[in-house]
């Protein structure tokens, strides 16, 4: 039997990563969706705590580890389902452990340098490891490499627009802006073709879920 595929959506807060990463996990054949963070596991209930709970302390370091864990508690069923040839269709994965750490790290810095007092969203002390992509990609190491990766962005301003923003830490339109550049950073490092970066802007479910089948069928990971 043939391996089966990964397919990870990535993306900002709020583009409709869920809704696509659903919908494309319905059209193909035998998928699996999986979503990270992954709140159901042991480790995911610290991560829900942490995310949920602005009073909940919690170095950059400690929280980034975390988040890595959560991937590798699922590590196994994700490559036993491989071996079973399912299509695993991933809401969110090591792009956004390396994009959320980096931009908590510019967020403290420029908190630091606007004198601004402490945030839930990161140190007020940006910390060496929190800027060092290689430090933050390490604790990923070995977890399996999406066959194509689909990230979904778009303006900052319909983003900001849009409905179902709620008060979790890392829901801030500043904090947002500076994930967006994260993630191009982090994205353009990868030298393969297997990142595609997917404009959104004022595009209805239809018509995104239209695009991504269309990469999927490009890069015939559906075959
Ligand atoms: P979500 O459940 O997809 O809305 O994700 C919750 C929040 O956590 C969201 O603001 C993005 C952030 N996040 C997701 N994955 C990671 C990660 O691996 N590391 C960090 N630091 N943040 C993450
Ligand atoms: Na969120
Ligand atoms: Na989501």
């Amino acid at each position: 039997m043939t391996r089966g595929q990964l397919i990870l959506i990535e993306g900002l807060d709020r583009t409709g990563k869920s809704t696509q990463s659903a919908i494309i996990a319905g059209k193909l054949g035998k998928s699996k969706l999986m979503k990270f963070p992954d709140r159901t596991t042991k480790i995911g209930g610290i991560i829900n705590e942490y995310l949920t709970d602005s009073s909940f302390q919690l170095s950059d370091q400690s929280a980034h580890l975390l988040f890595s864990a959560n991937r590798w508690e699922l590590n196994n069923e994700i490559i036993d389902l491989l071996n079973k040839g399912y299509f695993i269709v991933l809401d969110r994965y090591i792009y956004s452990g390396i994009a959320y750490s980096l931009a908590k790290y510019e967020y403290s810095k420029s908190v630091q340098n606007s004198g601004t007092k402490s945030t839930a969203i990161a140190s007020t002390t940006a910390s060496e490891q929190m800027g060092d992509v290689e430090w933050l990609y390490c604790p990923d190491k070995g977890l399996p490499k999406p066959d194509l990766t689909m990230f979904l962005t778009m303006d900052l301003e319909e983003l900001g627009n849009r409905k179902g923003w709620g008060d979790e830490r890392y829901e801030l339109q500043e904090f947002q802006k500076i994930v967006k550049s994260s993630f191009m950073r982090v994205l353009h490092h990868e030298e393969d073709d297997s990142v595609e970066i997917v404009d959104v802007n004022g595009k209805g479910i239809e018509a995104v879920t239209e695009l991504l089948w269309n990469l999927i069928q490009k890069k015939g990971v559906n075959e």
